[in-house]
């Protein structure tokens, strides 16, 4: 398949590979003229192209292929020797000098180590970090990285904001392949390795690509498998109904044998599907629950299917009463995923790995991290981040949440003693695992720059080089996408890394206080509404009257799940005085006029930051505008446009939700600011 050239430059994201800038294209011209790829089987095309694309685009010098591995300047070769003990997807890169000349090695045990060397070494040259005596090993610290496109078959994406599918319109394949190779690229370069392509929320359609649809599947696997990345599906727990037998209870035999065959006709396909991922019992999806079996039933069923092809069951923990009665006060969502699942600990097969989203109830701007994490010992378990900005600004607004996933990886869960991370459990380094990972709900679409919002851009390449590895720093990852995307003018870099590092912050202030959450418009979740959700059935309340806010989920005097967490966490979050005050209405039913460390009531601190929301953006707008000539004319005014859209929404948000209290409360702001009576 031809590459296809794009016209603009945002579709290139951060692999536009522009011209090095004077001093490092001095440091570097000459070099690299021939380059030599052996043993990378199926990938070796990807290798060759990106090195060519690469090194002509920063060098101005395109690279001839040669045979000789020792004559090349650029040696990218499996299997590497000893040194290179860290699996297939590992690589070890070495550049050495001799008389001026560098000479580049790239090795590893597999081919697509060999593919991701390929791209640190031509990230690195980027970041000017290539020299003699350069040297880094490095693989990825988790086996399952994963991207879960909600993507139905009509085209529509549920919870996009970026278009159309790039894989599905009207029931078939997009007639532009191509673009899916691009996506391929892109996912590659971040060491993406799994992408399960349609919606959890599967449809009558979507059930057909387990069936006579697959041939879908097996276009979509081939183009992938060029990247190194396979393909999984998302499948409905029902299928046997739509398939003609009369049950989808999990332990009937014949459901069992009728998943068996359907694997075994998948798989002679696809051979290397990665399995299935599932929403059972969650959401009006069906599930075990139906036919009165448990999640383990459920998911061994199917994992037993997937077993004898490799394949994994990736079975999500999202389940929880979605029709809750708004005056009953006992039950509490947030408690969900743990009672249902906790309790199953050590009962899932080998080949069965629970998705467990970063926060117990929803992808919020603000929520503690799950208690499975650190509650679960023995079950393979990954995590689930929503890169799609769904309660985030819906990539209409800024907000760069590499800093939130930070929090959530450094989160200390105590399970095994201090330092016992949710990185370090999603590693398999705290509890042993088969399967261990991270899986993120993708933000892209049918835009030319993929993810509506350029800036958004660096959400999905974070998030990537997060699950590679989950230690790295948010200002290394930050400064690789601004260099990468933007290039090295200083100005720039300053400014777009102030822009995204401030964003989440600012997107907080404006938006929910204090781990409320839910204060958005029912169904689309754009826009302040205070009561949207207050009188539904999705249990998200904060039950706000004119004295108190919050919900108390304290131990001992309310909902208990803070009892939820190891000693050290749950000590931390039952009290008032101890609990992190950026999560206190989470976790609190607290008091307008209870004062706050910073001196502040809380009214008053809701007042403030709300204002203070709105002054950032007007400063990010700013800021923009200082660096108008220093970048792409249409990268600037598509960004400016985002940003002035997003001031418009930040004073909505502000003054709604200001009014809102002021009306309950009757507490003027101190500073006399307008609040709307
Ligand atoms: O965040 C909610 C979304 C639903 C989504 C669900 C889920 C795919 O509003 O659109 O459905 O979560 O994660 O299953």
């Amino acid at each position: 398949m031809a590459f296809h050239p794009r016209k603009t430059r945002d579709y290139g994201c951060w692999l536009n590979y522009e011209r090095l800038p004077k001093g490092l294209w001095q440091r570097y011209s000459g070099q690299f003229s021939t380059v030599s790829v052996r043993n990378a089987g199926g990938l070796a095309p990807a290798i060759e192209e990106e090195l060519k694309r690469g090194l002509e685009g920063l060098l101005g010098q395109s690279p001839r292929l040669v045979e000789d591995l020792e004559a090349a300047a650029v040696t990218v070769c499996a299997p590497g020797d000893e040194a290179d003990t860290g699996g297939e997807e590992s690589f070890r890169l070495r550049v050495q000098e001799d008389q001026g000349q560098l000479k580049v090695s790239i090795t590893s045990a597999g081919e697509r180590g060999l593919l991701y060397g390929t791209f640190a070494f031509l990230r690195a040259l980027q970041l000017g970090q290539i020299a003699g005596g350069f040297e880094s090993a490095d693989g990825p610290r988790t086996p399952l990285r994963l991207l879960n496109h909600w993507d139905n078959l009509d085209g529509s994406i549920e919870r996009g904001y970026a278009g159309r599918s790039i894989f599905f319109q009207d029931n078939r394949l997009v007639e532009d392949l191509d673009r899916v190779r691009d996506y391929a690229r892109l996912l590659a370069s971040i060491g993406i390795n799994g992408v399960v392509v349609n919606n959890v929320n599967v449809s009558r359609e979507a059930t057909e690509l387990i069936g006579s649809k697959v041939g879908m599947v097996k276009t979509l696997a081939a183009i992938f498998r060029v990247y190194g990345i396979r393909l999984f599906l998302s499948i409905n727990f029902a299928s046997p109904l739509e398939f003609g037998l009369d049950t989808a209870d999990p332990v009937n035999s014949q459901v069992q044998n009728w998943w068996k065959e359907r694997a075994a006709k998948l798989y002679a396909e696809i051979p290397d599907l990665g399995g299935f991922l599932v929403k059972a019992d969650s959401e009006h999806r069906p599930g075990p629950f139906t036919y009165g079996r448990t999640h383990v039933e459920g998911a061994n069923m199917l994992a037993e299917a997937l077993k004898p092809f490799g394949g994994v069951v990736i079975w999500r923990c999202f389940v929880y009463n979605c029709q809750q009665d708004w005056r009953d006060t006992k039950t509490d969502r947030a408690r969900a995923a743990y009672d249902h699942f906790q309790p199953l600990d050590g009962r899932f097969a080998d080949n069965a790995v629970l998705q467990i989203k970063n926060g117990p109830v929803d992808f919020q701007v603000r929520e503690p991290v799950s208690p499975l994490f650190g509650g679960l010992e023995r079950t393979n378990q990954i995590l689930e981040l929503q890169i799609t900005q769904e309660y985030t600004g819906q990539q209409r607004h800024l907000c760069y949440l590499v800093p939130m996933w930070k929090e959530v990886l450094d989160f200390d869960t105590y399970a095994r003693g201090p330092g016992s991370t949710v990185a370090r459990i999603v590693t398999g380094s705290v509890f042993p695992m088969h399967w261990s990972g991270i899986a993120g709900v993708a933000n892209v679409g049918s835009d030319p720059n993929w993810t509506g919002h350029t800036l958004a851009q660096a959400n999905l390449y974070g998030y990537g080089r997060l699950a590679w590895d989950p230690g790295l720093p948010t200002e290394q990852i930050t400064r690789e996408w601004v260099v990468l995307t933007f290039g090295h003018e200083p100005a720039v870099v300053q400014t777009v890394e102030d822009l995204l590092l401030g964003s989440w912050e600012t997107y907080e202030n404006y938006t929910v206080p204090l781990g409320i959450g839910w204060m958005c418009n029912p169904g689309h979740h754009f826009g302040p509404s205070p009561e949207g959700y207050e009188f539904s059935r999705w249990g998200t309340y904060h039950r706000a009257d004119c004295t108190a806010i919050g919900v108390d989920r304290s131990v001992k005097r309310g909902t208990g799940y803070a009892g939820q967490y190891r000693p050290e966490n749950a000590r931390l979050y039952e009290s008032v005085q101890t609990c992190p005050e950026e999560l206190l209405l989470f976790f609190h039913r607290i008091p307008y006029t209870h004062v706050l460390k910073s001196g502040k009531t809380l009214i008053q601190h809701i007042y403030d930051t709300h204002f203070e929301g709105v002054e950032q953006v007007e400063q990010m707008i700013e800021k923009w505008k200082q660096i108008e000539e220093k970048v792409d004319p249409e990268t600037f005014a598509h960004v400016l446009q985002r940003l002035e859209e997003q001031l418009e929404h930040a004073r909505e948000w502000c003054d709604v939700i200001n009014t809102y209290f002021y009306r309950f409360t009757h507490i003027p702001d101190a500073q006399g600011r307008k609040i709307y009576p």
